[in-house]
């Protein structure tokens, strides 16, 4: 068992109509709303089957991100964390996500200072990895440090390789001691303590994947990586997520997964 990869719950956020306006780095094309909710409902199938109890919020059109709840909130086993997400355009998604988080969780705390986002946070059996980026800065690193250190955690502030959205566009972890990494993350040194899986060059899209209790959701379409999983003995179940990719989001970025406290 592990805390970091085994769950009973997970909240995710219907995609709005709006998802079209979603943020982007590069402009390759606007998602297809239509076929953007059909890869969410088969997301989300995926979570139902791997066991969890699913809650589904409802789409949020002032926010065309929404659908990315991960970012708005950190789920721990001894509580949740409510984050202060950097893109203006989504500061107002964590507080939109804090009565969820009410409802299933005794403690709920909120970031109040500098800006964090959980796309930069990756929880390890070990240690909780946050990486400064456009959207994450010291004082969030901070501010959570000063919440979750009482819950008896230890954080870990590294860099985010430049133009990279988040620290977990590059890297995904497998079990609570193996992580999926880009060859550019990895090289930085940062899990020179945990036993590192590299994305094959040329397939670096596909190193935000998940693990969910027996199972690694994955996003199709990345051959060589997913023979080398499947190889290491991890059990995959591929995802269509071209439309999210659009928006530069994959596949942690769409659910909180969690085991309530
Ligand atoms: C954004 O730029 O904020 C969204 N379009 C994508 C967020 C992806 N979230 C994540 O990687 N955790």
């Amino acid at each position: 068992m592990s805390a970091a990869t085994d769950f009973t719950h997970a909240i995710v956020r219907a995609p709005s109509a709006s998802v079209t306006d979603g943020l982007r780095a590069v402009d390759s094309g606007t998602p297809d709303a239509d076929r953007f909710a059909g890869d969410h409902a088969a997301y989300v199938a995926a979570l139902g089957a791997a066991g969890a109890e699913v809650i589904a919020l409802p789409a949020l059109e002032e926010f065309p991100d929404s659908v990315f709840v991960e970012d708005a909130a950190l789920c721990l086993p001894e509580g949740a964390v409510v984050m202060r997400p950097g893109a203006p355009s989504r500061s107002g998604e964590a507080a939109a996500v804090a009565p969820a988080l009410r409802k299933v969780y005794g403690r709920v705390e909120t970031v109040m200072d500098g800006f964090i986002e959980g796309g930069d946070i990756l929880v390890t059996d070990r240690e909780i990895l946050v990486g400064l980026s456009a959207r994450t800065d010291a004082a969030g690193v901070a501010a959570l440090r000063a919440i979750v250190e009482p819950w008896g955690h230890t954080v870990r502030e590294l860099a985010t390789p430049p133009d990279v959205l988040h620290f977990k566009t590059d890297c995904g972890l497998l079990d609570g001691d193996t992580v999926l990494a880009t060859e550019r993350l990895a090289a930085s040194g940062c899990f020179s303590e945990y036993r590192v899986i590299p994305v094959e060059p040329g397939e670096e899209p596909c190193a935000n994947c998940i693990r969910y209790n027996g199972v690694v959701l994955f996003p199709a379409g990345f051959p060589m990586t997913a023979a080398r999983l499947r190889d290491a003995g991890y059990d995959l179940v591929e995802l269509p997520n071209e439309q999210a990719a659009l928006i530069d989001g994959g596949m942690s970025c769409l659910s909180l997964r969690f085991t309530p406290s």
